[in-house]
Formats: structure tokens, sequence, C-alpha cells
């Protein structure tokens, strides 16, 4: 989008003429969408609920919970041997499991979907699937399928499902990958080998696409092949079929639908038109007892409303125990956003990416109609803030979640000229969110912006 910006900032340079932009042109114009092969305007409407949803929560559960050690890639990178890692599945019960609890702690932190492992790179499922691998109902002391309760209690509560598949299946015997250093085979040397675990893992995903229908599948570990070697095409027309709404995530080589930054987190707006942070609260996905550099409640929220500003959505993780409790860490963290979601939630769910950078020294928001500006101040700021280049007039100012209306003052104002002055709005002490405080600016009409550089116009 900021292309669109930087064109005509150029423009003006040639014409000399004043900058005006009304926001909707920007922020429905279509965007590069640079990994995808899919065609953006056929899935726009699919995708609606993705880009209204703005937060989901992440569940990496699986075996490695047991010794509380890096999922799958403990034993890849060999800081445990394969046959120890294995072991592991011994020892997960599900005893204290209760998806129903599961579901409520996410209803209460306001995301609209979730997403959990159904299979890790370690090639162990949560469900009981029908191939001849390793799943937690047959292999493990928990004996059930653990998938379908915690779907059905997502259902109950109306948020979306999404089911975290790996491609990589380092424990299947027709998988070439396997070590860091060592692989069992090559496909261009044995073909027939990875046709038939073309065969597996397509059926597999066909399987959890039958019994639970997920609304997202979050692909993981494309990296290790080819568009071709994956049958991408093919997977994701097999998904499509039975379910024509589902979202991909963008882990297909390139026949995915969203982009999916990993832990890095984007300085400039991303020009897809749809992308999702994925983040862990500690440093680690799965139940890591020996990591206790947990990011604080202000900080998750910073990260979120950062994200969401730039049109993005947050997956924010958690790792449960093997018995199937959350770590106290993880749900103090939910809450807590939980409880600013409640109070700030109109500046979030449902808006579009708020200003281009230069306006306001923080994150922004619109509202749908694009008539109300959401000003995040970032670090817990009080006292005056300042917002340059707004061409509207202010109706209101107001400090969301509270019944207290601000007064901006227009700053500079020059009587001739169609540069807009500058707004100050003086934010009380008193009235500050323990976290972030958000200020709700009603406009008088959809914004205009002028992004010039204050020349004689
Ligand atoms: O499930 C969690 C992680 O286990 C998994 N994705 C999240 C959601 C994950 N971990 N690391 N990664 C994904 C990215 C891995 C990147 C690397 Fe590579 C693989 C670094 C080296 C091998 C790909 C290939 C990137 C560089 C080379």
């Amino acid at each position: 989008m900021n292309f669109i910006f930087e064109l005509f900032i150029t423009l003006k340079k040639q014409v000399s003429l004043c900058i005006l932009i009304v926001a909707n042109l920007f922020f429905y114009s279509a965007t590069v969408c640079a990994q995808q092969k899919t065609n953006p305007d056929s899935i726009r409407e699919k995708m609606q609920w993705f880009a209204d949803a703005k937060l989901g929560i992440f569940i990496h559960w699986g075996i490695y919970s047991v010794n509380g050690i890096d999922e799958s890639w403990s034993f890849h990178n060999k800081k445990i041997s394969y046959e120890n890692y294995m072991k592991q599945i011994k020892g997960f019960t599900a005893s204290r499991y209760n998806p129903e609890e599961w579901a409520d702690l996410i209803k209460e932190t306001g995301a609209r979907y979730a997403v959990i492992t159904t299979k890790h790179h370690d090639g162990v499922a949560l469900w009981p699937t029908k191939q001849h691998h390793f799943n937690v109902v047959e292999n493990s002391p928990a004996k059930r399928d653990v998938l379908k309760p915690f779907y059905e209690a997502l259902d109950k509560r109306g948020i979306k499902r999404g089911a975290y598949f790996s491609l990589i299946d380092w424990s299947h015997p027709d998988y070439p990958g396997f070590l860091k250093d060592s692989s069992r085979y090559k496909v261009a040397d044995n073909p027939q080998k990875w046709q038939r675990f073309q065969h597996f893992f397509q059926s597999q995903i066909d399987e959890v696409n039958k019994a639970y229908k997920p609304d997202l599948w979050w692909f993981d570990g494309d990296w290790e092949h080819s568009a071709d070697e994956w049958q991408a095409e093919k997977v994701r027309k097999q998904i499509l079929n039975i379910h024509p709404g589902a979202i991909i995530n963008g882990r297909l080589q390139g026949y995915g639908d969203y982009d999916t930054p990993e832990q890095n987190f984007p300085v400039s707006r991303p020009k897809f038109n749809w992308w999702e942070l994925c983040m862990t609260t500690n440093n680690n996905w799965g139940f890591h007892p020996d990591d206790n550099n947990y990011k604080t409640p202000f900080e998750v929220i910073s990260i979120f409303v950062d994200a969401v500003s730039n049109g993005g959505n947050l997956l924010l993780d958690i790792g449960p125990k093997e018995d199937g409790t959350i770590p106290a860490e993880q749900v103090h963290i939910l809450k807590e956003l939980g409880k600013w979601n409640k109070k700030n939630g109109e500046a979030i769910f449902g808006t579009l990416p708020g200003l281009p950078q230069g306006h306001f020294y923080g994150p922004t928001t619109l509202s749908k109609d694009s008539t109300v500006i959401y000003l995040f101040l970032p670090g817990q700021t009080a006292g005056n803030i300042m917002l340059k280049g707004l061409v509207n007039t202010i109706k209101d100012a107001q400090v969301v979640g509270t019944d207290v209306h601000l007064k901006p003052k227009v700053v500079g104002k020059i009587s001739w000229s169609s540069v807009p002055g500058l707004v100050f709005i003086n934010v009380p002490e008193k009235d500050k969110d323990p976290y972030m405080t958000v200020i709700k600016l009603q406009l008088d009409k959809p914004v205009q912006l002028y992004r010039g550089q204050g020349g004689l116009n």
C-alpha cells in the first residue's frame, strides 16, 4: 500500500499539487500478493472473517510436552535421541484435559479463531488416523481423540476451528528427511517411495478434513519440498472440494491464502492483503517448564495492536502440559489480554488498518466506513498527543471503554492554505488504561489525509 503514497508524493513533486487521499481508495485497492498463486479477488469474500478476526490462539500440544522439550526439533537437532524422544508418547496422558475450559479461556481472550497442532513434524497424530502411523489414540495413555471435543467446544462458542498440519513427517519411513545431518533417501532416487508418502500425507489431510472440516488449515514445513513434490495445487483443491470456504495459510509453496511471519515483527506495513504474525508467549511453542522468559501482557498487547494497525492478525501461542492443563503464566497473559479487549475491542475487531506512518506516533485503526480513527497511545502515554495531516473535522473525541470525552485543539491552521492544522489532544493521567489507552475520533465524514510536505499551497 505504501507504494501508492510514494506515487502520490512523487506526483506532488512534479505538479506541485496539494495531496488529499481518501482512505478508502488505498485500503480497498488490490495490492500485490507476493507469494500466492491464487486469485485474490476470488478469495476476498471467504477471507472476510479472517480479516475481521484479528486474534487467534495457537496451541502446540503433543508428546514433547511430556519432557517439556522442543517440539520435534529436539530430536531433529540431536538434543535427544529419536528413541528417547518417542518414549514420551507413553507419558502423554491428557488426564486433566478439559476442552470446554480451553474454549472458555480462548473465548475470554476475545480471539475469533484457534489453531491446534493436529500433527507436528514428529508425525504423532492427535486424532485416530486410519493410516498406519503414530497417534495418541492407539499409542499413548490418553487413548482418545483429543481433537474432536475441542473442535466441538470451539464450535459451540462460535470460534473458528483451525488445524495445524505438518507436511514434514520426520517419523515416517517413507519421508526423506529425518535428522539435521541425515536423511533416508532422495526423492529423485526413489520416486515410488515418495509417491507412497504423498498418498500417506494426503490421506491424513483428507481424514482431518472429513472428520472436523477445519475453517482454516495451518500448514508448516513446506520448505523441505517444492510445490510439485507436495502436489500443492492438488492438496489445495482436495481441501476446497470438501470445504470451499476453508482458508489455507501461506505455507503450501505458493498455494495458500495469507502470509505467516513467524516470531519476526514487521516494521513497515506488509504488502500482503492478509497476514498473521504467529508468536509464542515465552520463547517456545510447546510446554517448556525451564523457559520463564514470558512477554508481559503489556508487551503482548503492544505487539497485537501493532500487527492490527498494519493490517495483520496475531496468532498467539500457548503450550499445554501433557495432562492438558495450561501453564499459569500463559493463562495470566490470555486473561489480561481478554480484559483489555473487552474494554477496547471496538478499536480492534472488524476494523481496517490504520493511517500510514507520519500522522501519529503510534498505532491506529479505522472503522469499516473510515469515519472513525482509533489512536492507540503507545508506552502508556498520557498528556498531549499530536495528530498531523487530518483534513476532516473531529466531531467527538472519547477515551474508548469510558464515558470520558476530550477536547481536541487544532493548532496552526492557516486560513488561506489547504494544509490542515495539527490536532492536539490532552489525555489526562486518570483516564489512562492500565495497558494501552485508546482514543476514538469521530470524524465528519470518511477520513481524508494530507500527505504533502507543507509547501505554499
Ligand atoms: O510449530 C512451530 C515450529 O516448530 C515451526 N513453526 C512453528 C509454528 C518452525 N520452527 N522453525 N521454523 C518453523 C522455521 C524453520 C526454519 C528453518 Fe530453515 C528450517 C531454519 C533452518 C531450517 C527454512 C529452511 C528456513 C531456512 C532454511
